[in-house]
Protein backbone atom coordinates (compact mmCIF):
# COMPACT_ATOMS: atom_id res chain seq x y z
CA UNK A 1 0.00 0.00 0.00
CA UNK A 2 2.59 2.22 0.82
CA UNK A 3 4.30 1.34 -2.27
CA UNK A 4 0.98 2.41 -4.38
CA UNK A 5 0.58 5.49 -1.99
CA UNK A 6 4.33 6.51 -3.30
CA UNK A 7 4.10 5.85 -6.77
CA UNK A 8 0.76 7.66 -7.21
CA UNK A 9 1.12 10.71 -5.03
CA UNK A 10 4.71 11.44 -7.44
CA UNK A 11 2.97 10.82 -10.77
CA UNK A 12 0.23 13.42 -9.52
CA UNK A 13 2.75 15.70 -8.62
CA UNK A 14 4.87 15.62 -12.44
CA UNK A 15 1.59 15.68 -14.18
CA UNK A 16 1.82 18.44 -16.48
CA UNK A 17 -2.30 18.66 -17.86
CA UNK A 18 -5.65 17.71 -17.12
CA UNK A 19 -5.49 15.64 -19.41
CA UNK A 20 -2.81 13.54 -17.45
CA UNK A 21 -4.36 14.01 -14.14
CA UNK A 22 -7.98 12.12 -15.21
CA UNK A 23 -5.55 9.10 -16.88
CA UNK A 24 -3.76 8.68 -13.03
CA UNK A 25 -7.50 9.25 -11.92
CA UNK A 26 -8.84 6.42 -14.26
CA UNK A 27 -5.40 4.31 -13.13
CA UNK A 28 -5.57 4.54 -9.57
CA UNK A 29 -9.32 4.89 -7.78
CA UNK A 30 -11.19 4.89 -11.49
CA UNK A 31 -13.73 1.28 -11.46
CA UNK A 32 -11.04 -0.79 -12.73
CA UNK A 33 -8.37 1.38 -11.14
CA UNK A 34 -5.50 -0.62 -9.00
CA UNK A 35 -6.77 0.65 -5.58
CA UNK A 36 -10.31 -0.33 -6.14
CA UNK A 37 -9.40 -3.70 -7.45
CA UNK A 38 -7.51 -4.25 -3.81
CA UNK A 39 -10.82 -3.04 -2.31
CA UNK A 40 -12.66 -5.84 -3.87
CA UNK A 41 -10.45 -8.09 -2.79
CA UNK A 42 -10.95 -6.97 0.94
CA UNK A 43 -14.05 -9.48 0.51
CA UNK A 44 -11.47 -13.01 0.56
CA UNK A 45 -9.44 -11.57 3.66
CA UNK A 46 -9.83 -12.70 7.07
CA UNK A 47 -11.93 -10.96 8.73
CA UNK A 48 -9.02 -9.41 11.62
CA UNK A 49 -7.01 -8.90 7.79
CA UNK A 50 -9.94 -7.00 6.63
CA UNK A 51 -10.24 -4.76 9.55
CA UNK A 52 -7.13 -3.02 9.19
CA UNK A 53 -6.67 -2.66 5.37
CA UNK A 54 -10.03 -1.78 4.81
CA UNK A 55 -9.41 1.64 6.52
CA UNK A 56 -6.34 1.83 4.97
CA UNK A 57 -7.33 1.68 1.42
CA UNK A 58 -10.54 4.19 2.07
CA UNK A 59 -7.54 6.21 3.66
CA UNK A 60 -4.99 6.02 0.91
CA UNK A 61 -8.60 6.41 -1.75
CA UNK A 62 -9.42 9.70 -0.03
CA UNK A 63 -5.63 11.29 -0.47
CA UNK A 64 -4.89 9.99 -3.81
CA UNK A 65 -8.53 12.09 -4.46
CA UNK A 66 -7.55 15.05 -2.68
CA UNK A 67 -4.30 15.06 -4.36
CA UNK A 68 -5.69 14.88 -7.87
CA UNK A 69 -8.03 17.30 -7.21
CA UNK A 70 -5.41 19.86 -5.43
CA UNK A 71 -3.38 19.06 -8.21
CA UNK A 72 -6.13 19.94 -11.17
CA UNK A 73 -6.68 23.13 -9.09
CA UNK A 74 -3.16 23.62 -9.53
CA UNK A 75 -3.16 23.44 -13.12
CA UNK A 76 -6.13 25.19 -13.35
CA UNK A 77 -4.73 28.66 -11.41
CA UNK A 78 -1.29 28.38 -13.39
CA UNK A 79 -3.59 27.95 -16.82
CA UNK A 80 -5.27 31.33 -15.97
CA UNK A 81 -2.15 33.12 -15.21
CA UNK A 82 -0.80 32.16 -18.65
CA UNK A 83 -3.54 33.55 -20.09
CA UNK A 84 -3.88 36.75 -18.09
CA UNK A 85 -0.40 36.77 -19.05
CA UNK A 86 -0.99 36.56 -22.48
CA UNK A 87 -4.47 38.14 -23.31
CA UNK A 88 -3.63 41.72 -22.31
CA UNK A 89 -5.51 44.89 -22.73
CA UNK A 90 -4.40 48.31 -22.16
CA UNK A 91 -7.06 50.37 -20.94
CA UNK A 92 -5.39 53.64 -20.41
CA UNK A 93 -4.82 54.19 -24.16
CA UNK A 94 -6.95 56.62 -25.58
CA UNK A 95 -9.80 55.58 -27.21
CA UNK A 96 -9.75 57.68 -30.09
CA UNK A 97 -7.23 58.97 -31.84
CA UNK A 98 -6.46 62.20 -33.31
CA UNK A 99 -8.50 62.40 -37.03
CA UNK A 100 -5.86 63.11 -39.61
CA UNK A 101 -8.24 66.05 -40.68
CA UNK A 102 -9.34 69.74 -38.90
CA UNK A 103 -12.11 71.64 -39.45
CA UNK A 104 -11.27 74.78 -41.61
CA UNK A 105 -11.97 78.22 -39.78
CA UNK A 106 -14.71 79.02 -42.55
CA UNK A 107 -16.93 75.88 -41.56
CA UNK A 108 -16.09 76.95 -38.13
CA UNK A 109 -17.51 79.94 -38.32
CA UNK A 110 -20.35 79.40 -40.52
CA UNK A 111 -21.49 77.04 -37.95
CA UNK A 112 -20.69 79.22 -35.29
CA UNK A 113 -22.68 82.32 -36.96
CA UNK A 114 -25.45 79.35 -37.92
CA UNK A 115 -25.58 78.24 -34.32
CA UNK A 116 -26.44 81.57 -32.83
CA UNK A 117 -28.90 83.03 -35.48
CA UNK A 118 -30.66 79.57 -35.46
CA UNK A 119 -31.05 80.00 -31.64
CA UNK A 120 -32.94 82.85 -32.86
CA UNK A 121 -35.72 81.48 -34.75
CA UNK A 122 -33.63 81.97 -38.01
CA UNK A 123 -33.90 78.85 -40.25
CA UNK A 124 -31.16 78.40 -42.74
CA UNK A 125 -31.61 77.88 -46.71
CA UNK A 126 -29.14 77.47 -49.10
CA UNK A 127 -29.58 77.90 -52.77
CA UNK A 128 -27.61 77.45 -56.24
CA UNK A 129 -23.96 78.85 -56.60
CA UNK A 130 -24.94 79.53 -60.45
CA UNK A 131 -27.52 81.83 -60.33
CA UNK A 132 -29.99 83.03 -63.26
CA UNK A 133 -28.68 87.00 -63.72
CA UNK A 134 -33.02 87.72 -62.23
CA UNK A 135 -32.28 85.86 -58.82
CA UNK A 136 -28.70 87.95 -58.41
CA UNK A 137 -29.63 91.29 -59.64
CA UNK A 138 -32.75 92.20 -60.81
CA UNK A 139 -34.81 90.57 -58.22
CA UNK A 140 -32.40 92.54 -56.25
CA UNK A 141 -33.07 95.92 -57.67
CA UNK A 142 -29.67 96.19 -58.93
CA UNK A 143 -30.36 98.12 -62.18
CA UNK A 144 -29.03 96.95 -65.77
CA UNK A 145 -25.92 99.49 -65.71
CA UNK A 146 -24.79 98.97 -62.22
CA UNK A 147 -21.27 98.61 -61.94
CA UNK A 148 -21.47 95.72 -60.15
CA UNK A 149 -22.99 94.10 -63.14
CA UNK A 150 -20.10 94.47 -65.02
CA UNK A 151 -17.23 91.41 -66.60
CA UNK A 152 -14.94 93.19 -64.05
CA UNK A 153 -16.59 92.17 -60.66
CA UNK A 154 -19.12 89.67 -61.95
CA UNK A 155 -18.04 85.91 -63.22
CA UNK A 156 -20.36 85.16 -66.22
CA UNK A 157 -21.19 81.68 -67.21
CA UNK A 158 -21.06 80.88 -70.98
CA UNK A 159 -23.61 80.80 -73.86
CA UNK A 160 -24.10 78.73 -76.54
CA UNK A 161 -23.31 80.58 -79.86
CA UNK A 162 -26.97 82.80 -80.75
CA UNK A 163 -28.57 81.97 -77.28
CA UNK A 164 -29.20 84.92 -76.88
CA UNK A 165 -30.76 84.88 -73.00
CA UNK A 166 -28.78 86.37 -70.36
CA UNK A 167 -26.12 84.21 -68.77
CA UNK A 168 -26.48 82.69 -65.56
CA UNK A 169 -23.87 84.20 -62.99
CA UNK A 170 -21.71 83.00 -60.16
CA UNK A 171 -23.73 84.48 -57.64
CA UNK A 172 -22.19 87.59 -56.43
CA UNK A 173 -23.82 87.50 -52.88
CA UNK A 174 -25.95 84.77 -50.93
CA UNK A 175 -29.02 87.44 -51.08
CA UNK A 176 -30.59 84.92 -54.36
CA UNK A 177 -30.88 82.39 -52.08
CA UNK A 178 -33.22 84.56 -50.08
CA UNK A 179 -35.01 85.92 -52.93
CA UNK A 180 -35.63 81.83 -53.42
CA UNK A 181 -36.88 81.61 -49.76
CA UNK A 182 -39.51 84.14 -50.38
CA UNK A 183 -40.59 82.74 -53.66
CA UNK A 184 -40.78 79.63 -51.76
CA UNK A 185 -42.00 80.43 -48.03
CA UNK A 186 -43.55 83.77 -48.24
CA UNK A 187 -44.03 85.84 -44.95
CA UNK A 188 -43.59 85.75 -42.25
CA UNK A 189 -40.23 84.66 -42.62
CA UNK A 190 -36.67 84.31 -40.54
CA UNK A 191 -33.94 82.81 -42.37
CA UNK A 192 -30.23 82.84 -42.78
CA UNK A 193 -27.89 81.97 -45.65
CA UNK A 194 -24.76 81.24 -45.84
CA UNK A 195 -22.12 80.40 -48.32
CA UNK A 196 -19.93 80.82 -51.20
CA UNK A 197 -20.13 83.69 -52.96
CA UNK A 198 -17.54 84.69 -56.38
CA UNK A 199 -16.61 88.35 -57.33
CA UNK A 200 -13.62 88.84 -60.27
CA UNK A 201 -11.18 90.43 -57.57
CA UNK A 202 -7.89 89.15 -56.29
CA UNK A 203 -5.58 90.84 -53.91
CA UNK A 204 -4.60 91.69 -50.34
CA UNK A 205 -8.10 91.61 -48.70
CA UNK A 206 -9.80 90.07 -52.21
CA UNK A 207 -10.18 86.56 -53.06
CA UNK A 208 -12.37 85.20 -56.22
CA UNK A 209 -14.34 83.04 -53.86
CA UNK A 210 -15.21 83.70 -50.19
CA UNK A 211 -17.66 83.65 -47.99
CA UNK A 212 -21.34 85.63 -47.03
CA UNK A 213 -23.92 84.66 -44.09
CA UNK A 214 -27.03 86.80 -44.54
CA UNK A 215 -30.02 86.70 -42.69
CA UNK A 216 -33.74 88.12 -43.61
CA UNK A 217 -36.19 88.83 -41.14
CA UNK A 218 -40.28 89.74 -42.58
CA UNK A 219 -42.96 90.20 -40.47
CA UNK A 220 -45.84 92.97 -40.44
CA UNK A 221 -44.42 95.53 -38.06
CA UNK A 222 -40.59 94.64 -37.67
CA UNK A 223 -38.18 97.33 -37.63
CA UNK A 224 -34.47 98.85 -37.30
CA UNK A 225 -34.57 98.36 -33.87
CA UNK A 226 -34.93 94.76 -34.36
CA UNK A 227 -32.09 94.32 -36.49
CA UNK A 228 -30.06 96.61 -34.17
CA UNK A 229 -31.29 94.33 -30.97
CA UNK A 230 -30.40 90.89 -33.35
CA UNK A 231 -26.74 92.41 -34.23
CA UNK A 232 -26.06 93.15 -31.22
CA UNK A 233 -27.32 89.19 -29.51
CA UNK A 234 -25.36 87.70 -32.56
CA UNK A 235 -21.47 89.92 -32.07
CA UNK A 236 -22.23 88.85 -28.26
CA UNK A 237 -22.27 85.46 -28.81
CA UNK A 238 -19.76 85.33 -31.43
CA UNK A 239 -17.16 87.34 -29.88
CA UNK A 240 -18.43 85.42 -26.47
CA UNK A 241 -18.10 88.68 -24.60
CA UNK A 242 -21.02 89.84 -22.17
CA UNK A 243 -22.44 92.99 -24.42
CA UNK A 244 -21.55 94.33 -27.67
CA UNK A 245 -22.44 97.90 -28.74
CA UNK A 246 -23.56 97.63 -32.71
CA UNK A 247 -23.19 101.33 -34.18
CA UNK A 248 -25.60 101.70 -37.70
CA UNK A 249 -23.69 104.43 -40.46
CA UNK A 250 -26.07 105.80 -43.32
CA UNK A 251 -25.01 103.65 -46.32
CA UNK A 252 -27.07 102.87 -49.85
CA UNK A 253 -27.47 99.48 -51.19
CA UNK A 254 -30.02 99.03 -54.26
CA UNK A 255 -31.80 96.59 -51.81
CA UNK A 256 -32.69 98.27 -48.75
CA UNK A 257 -34.01 101.36 -47.77
CA UNK A 258 -32.62 102.79 -45.22
CA UNK A 259 -29.36 101.19 -45.20
CA UNK A 260 -26.54 101.25 -42.95
CA UNK A 261 -22.70 99.86 -42.56
CA UNK A 262 -23.07 97.61 -39.43
CA UNK A 263 -20.25 98.42 -36.98
CA UNK A 264 -19.16 96.80 -33.46
CA UNK A 265 -17.55 98.63 -30.78
CA UNK A 266 -13.81 97.81 -29.80
CA UNK A 267 -10.11 98.68 -28.87
CA UNK A 268 -6.78 97.57 -30.71
CA UNK A 269 -4.42 98.53 -28.06
CA UNK A 270 -1.06 96.91 -28.51
CA UNK A 271 -2.41 95.51 -32.33
CA UNK A 272 -4.65 93.39 -29.88
CA UNK A 273 -8.26 93.36 -30.78
CA UNK A 274 -11.07 93.25 -28.02
CA UNK A 275 -14.95 93.58 -28.87
CA UNK A 276 -16.98 95.53 -26.27
CA UNK A 277 -14.35 98.20 -25.07
CA UNK A 278 -13.09 101.16 -25.98
CA UNK A 279 -12.90 103.94 -28.39
CA UNK A 280 -12.89 102.10 -32.30
CA UNK A 281 -15.29 100.72 -33.98
CA UNK A 282 -14.76 97.75 -36.35
CA UNK A 283 -16.72 97.51 -39.72
CA UNK A 284 -18.62 93.86 -39.84
CA UNK A 285 -20.82 94.26 -42.66
CA UNK A 286 -24.35 95.79 -44.22
CA UNK A 287 -28.03 95.87 -43.72
CA UNK A 288 -30.95 97.59 -43.39
CA UNK A 289 -34.74 97.36 -44.30
CA UNK A 290 -35.91 95.11 -47.36
CA UNK A 291 -36.62 97.83 -50.44
CA UNK A 292 -40.47 97.49 -51.31
CA UNK A 293 -39.37 96.33 -54.88
CA UNK A 294 -37.33 93.44 -53.55
CA UNK A 295 -40.09 92.04 -51.58
CA UNK A 296 -42.11 92.46 -54.81
CA UNK A 297 -39.92 90.31 -56.54
CA UNK A 298 -40.14 87.93 -53.56
CA UNK A 299 -44.17 87.79 -53.89
CA UNK A 300 -44.35 89.30 -50.78
CA UNK A 301 -46.90 92.30 -50.67
CA UNK A 302 -45.17 95.02 -48.94
CA UNK A 303 -48.30 96.91 -48.14
CA UNK A 304 -48.69 94.40 -45.65
CA UNK A 305 -45.32 93.36 -44.88
CA UNK A 306 -41.66 94.55 -44.11
CA UNK A 307 -38.21 93.00 -43.19
CA UNK A 308 -35.12 93.48 -41.85
CA UNK A 309 -32.08 91.82 -44.39
CA UNK A 310 -28.04 92.48 -42.77
CA UNK A 311 -25.20 90.50 -44.63
CA UNK A 312 -22.13 89.41 -42.94
CA UNK A 313 -18.19 88.23 -44.22
CA UNK A 314 -17.22 85.01 -42.83
CA UNK A 315 -13.94 84.67 -43.88
CA UNK A 316 -13.73 88.07 -41.97
CA UNK A 317 -15.30 87.20 -38.80
CA UNK A 318 -13.23 84.38 -38.56
CA UNK A 319 -9.59 86.35 -39.07
CA UNK A 320 -11.19 88.68 -36.17
CA UNK A 321 -12.06 86.23 -33.81
CA UNK A 322 -9.08 83.63 -34.30
CA UNK A 323 -6.47 86.19 -35.08
CA UNK A 324 -5.77 84.90 -38.76
CA UNK A 325 -4.02 88.03 -40.59
CA UNK A 326 -4.06 86.62 -44.37
CA UNK A 327 -7.06 86.17 -46.04
CA UNK A 328 -5.21 84.42 -48.85
CA UNK A 329 -4.06 81.59 -46.90
CA UNK A 330 -7.83 80.63 -46.17
CA UNK A 331 -7.83 79.03 -50.05
CA UNK A 332 -4.19 77.45 -50.12
CA UNK A 333 -4.91 74.17 -49.04
CA UNK A 334 -1.39 74.23 -47.19
CA UNK A 335 -1.47 71.32 -44.77
CA UNK A 336 0.16 72.92 -42.13
CA UNK A 337 -1.86 76.02 -42.25
CA UNK A 338 -5.09 73.80 -41.66
CA UNK A 339 -3.15 72.06 -38.60
CA UNK A 340 -2.10 75.28 -37.11
CA UNK A 341 -5.68 77.27 -37.59
CA UNK A 342 -8.13 73.72 -37.79
CA UNK A 343 -10.67 73.20 -35.32
CA UNK A 344 -11.26 68.66 -33.92
CA UNK A 345 -14.69 67.81 -35.71
CA UNK A 346 -15.73 66.10 -32.38
CA UNK A 347 -17.14 68.97 -31.00
CA UNK A 348 -19.91 70.56 -32.79
CA UNK A 349 -20.55 74.34 -32.10
CA UNK A 350 -23.30 75.43 -30.21
CA UNK A 351 -24.65 78.29 -27.72
CA UNK A 352 -25.58 76.22 -24.72
CA UNK A 353 -22.63 74.09 -25.12
CA UNK A 354 -19.65 76.29 -26.55
CA UNK A 355 -18.87 77.86 -30.04
CA UNK A 356 -15.46 77.35 -29.87
CA UNK A 357 -13.86 74.72 -27.87
C1 LIG B 1 -22.46 93.67 -46.99
C2 LIG B 1 -23.82 94.07 -47.38
C3 LIG B 1 -26.08 93.35 -47.25
C4 LIG B 1 -28.31 92.61 -47.62
C5 LIG B 1 -26.95 92.37 -47.63
C6 LIG B 1 -30.41 91.70 -48.50
C7 LIG B 1 -31.03 90.58 -49.00
C8 LIG B 1 -32.31 90.68 -49.46
C9 LIG B 1 -32.98 91.86 -49.41
C10 LIG B 1 -32.32 92.94 -48.90
CL1 LIG B 1 -33.08 89.34 -50.11
N1 LIG B 1 -31.07 92.85 -48.44
N2 LIG B 1 -29.14 91.60 -48.04
C11 LIG B 1 -28.78 93.85 -47.19
C12 LIG B 1 -27.88 94.82 -46.82
C13 LIG B 1 -26.52 94.58 -46.85
O1 LIG B 1 -24.75 93.04 -47.29
O2 LIG B 1 -21.62 94.49 -46.84
N3 LIG B 1 -22.21 92.37 -46.77
C14 LIG B 1 -20.95 91.85 -46.37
Amino acid sequence: MDDLRTKYLEAIAGAGDEAAIEDLRVQAVGKKGEISLKMRELGKMAPEERQVAGPALNALKDEINAALAAKKAALADAALDARLKDEWLDVTLPSRTRPAGSVHPVSQVTEEVTAIFADMGFAVAEGPQIESDWHNFDALNIPDHHPARGEMDTFYMHRAEGDNRPPHVLRTHTSPVQIRAMELRGAPLRVICPGRVYRSDYDQTHTPMFHQIEGLAIDRDISMANLKWCLEEFAAAFFEVDKIEVRFRASHFPFTEPSAEIDFRCSWEGGQLKLGEGDDWLEAGGSGMVHPKVLEAGGIDPSQWQGFAFGLGIDRLAMLKYGIPDLRAFFESDLRWLRHYGFLGLDQPTTHGGLSR
